[in-house]
């Protein structure tokens, strides 16, 4: 690395102890940039890229209620503003045990050059708490996130900061968030979330949007290679919204999805998942993944406490969560002939993964530009209720359709024009900064 990006990194070190995500995260960006900084002396004269790494607003609060029990539970709940130079903060919240600073703010930096990529007017922000959905009530979620609100609320809005869905939190917790943000403020400001249900400001596409991006994005890949999905074996990493809508456009592309797991085991079903059953199992009844197998009698076996990445397949889509996929992990993808990796979720490849994959040829694609859809769906959402409008599905779809290629051709491009040809990871990194950069150095020194 660069020495002026080298002392960059130390500072970061230095200034967030402990938070181990994070410094991955900001890495694997800065790693990205030496071509950019020698051609860009200015980004080094204004302080762009330290100021970039020091989030504007950084918000802990307490989030206490009352479970079925009667007893009183005491939860944290955070949201990092980390760059508003492109629009307001925009990005998920995430609800699971593992949230802490660390998670939030590598989440969060991400977000900065993945809604740079989709070209649309986002800054980049990132929320969530510690709170457990697992096995909690219908009202304990309502409280909880009425709880949460009741705090997140005095930091949001239309044009200041724009939540949306993530790990735990679907339509249901987006509608009480929503539910206690209109009840609190009296004003039923539908752009201050995303991810609405259609009947109450929601954007069609939306739910499906993480999902069928990706896709849409790895078919790009693919027809770099001179190939499709058609006939080709995929394996899908959780089976949460990003994974099922994965899997359902996969195999409209004709391709075949033939495991998918969630953080207890992984099943295996050779004539390739069935999609209906999967979202019956997952999205109505809320169950685990073994009762997809149950379901499916002797035509798919349930696999407990194994890695899905041991499933050959031609294709991966990792769509759980970060760093579930190692180096060990990615030689044995290699091993079994995958040639695409495209990440659903965040940062779900180590840097030792990304590495193997790449000096074994694989195409790889990250996190910030093939997952992009989603939230890109969401700054359409906010169009939508801006205009208070109402698009087709087919409408919406075909302009995220539009936006995945763009992002697609934006990375290769950039790469290329900086002198690492095929790097989706550069072209990422170095395409998303440079816009938010030239948005700063226009902004002066805030
Ligand atoms: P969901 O909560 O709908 O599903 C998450 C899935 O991942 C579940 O199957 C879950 O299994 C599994 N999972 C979660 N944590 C772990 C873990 N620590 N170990 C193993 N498996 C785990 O979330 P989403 O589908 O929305 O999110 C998945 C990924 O996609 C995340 O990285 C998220 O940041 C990213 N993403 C989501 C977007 C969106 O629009 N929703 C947009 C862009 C990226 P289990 O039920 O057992 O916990
Ligand atoms: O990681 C992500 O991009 C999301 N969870 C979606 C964010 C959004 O605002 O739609």
């Amino acid at each position: 690395m660069d020495e002026s990006l080298e002392s960059v990194y130390d500072e970061i070190l230095r200034r967030n102890p402990g938070e181990t995500e994070f410094h991955q995260a900001a890495y694997e960006l800065l790693d990205s940039l030496r071509p950019v900084v020698s051609r860009h002396p200015e980004y080094t004269e204004a302080a762009v890229i330290r100021r970039l790494c020091e989030p504007e607003r950084q918000i802990i609060f307490r989030v206490p209620w009352v479970d079925d029990s009667g007893a009183v539970q005491i939860n944290r709940g955070f949201r990092v503003e980390f760059n508003s130079a492109l629009g307001p903060y925009k990005g998920g919240l995430r609800f699971h045990p593992s949230v802490y600073l660390g998670i939030v703010k590598f989440l969060g930096f991400e977000q900065i050059f993945k809604n740079s990529l989709t070209g649309l007017p986002i800054g980049g922000g990132k929320g969530g708490s510690d709170f457990d959905p697992k096995g909690r009530s219908e009202g304990e979620i309502m409280r909880f996130c009425q709880a949460f609100m009741t705090e997140l609320y005095r930091h949001i809005g239309e044009y200041t900061d724009v939540p949306a869905g993530d790990i735990g939190v679907g339509r249901r917790e987006i509608g009480y968030l929503f539910g206690q943000y209109k009840r609190i403020t009296n004003r039923y400001e539908s752009g201050v979330l995303t991810g609405k249900g259609l009947t109450w400001g929601g954007a069609q596409v939306r739910t499906e949007a993480t999902g069928y991006g990706t896709v849409f994005f790895a078919n790009e890949v693919l027809k770099t290679r001179g190939t499709s999905f058609d006939g080709k074996t995929v394996v899908i990493s959780g089976s949460g919204n990003v994974a099922i809508y994965a899997a359902e456009k996969v195999a409209e592309l004709g391709g075949r999805v033939v495991a998918c797991s969630d953080s207890g085991g992984f099943v295996v079903d050779e004539d390739g998942i069935d999609v209906a059953l999967l979202k019956e199992v997952k999205e109505v009844r809320r169950e685990r993944i073994s009762a997809y197998a149950d379901e499916r009698g002797g035509r798919s076996r349930y696999v407990a406490g194994e890695s899905v990445w041991t499933v050959p397949c031609d294709i991966a889509l990792p769509c759980a969560t970060q760093n579930e996929v190692d180096g060990d992990l990615a030689a044995t993808l290699v091993r079994n002939g995958c040639v695409v990796v495209a990440e659903g979720a965040n940062m779900p490849c180590t840097p030792d993964a990304v590495r193997v994959l790449t000096e074994a040829g694989v195409s790889f694609a990250p996190g910030k530009a093939a997952n992009a859809g989603g939230v890109a769906t969401s700054a359409l959402e906010m169009q939508q209720n801006a205009s208070r409008d109402s698009w087709s599905f087919a409408h919406t779809e075909e302009r995220l359709a539009e936006i995945m290629v763009g992002i697609h051709d934006r990375c290769l491009e950039t790469a290329d024009s900086y002198g690492i040809p095929g790097s989706y990871v550069a072209g990422a990194n170095i395409a998303g900064f440079i816009q938010v950069a030239d948005a700063m150095l226009a902004l002066g020194v805030i």
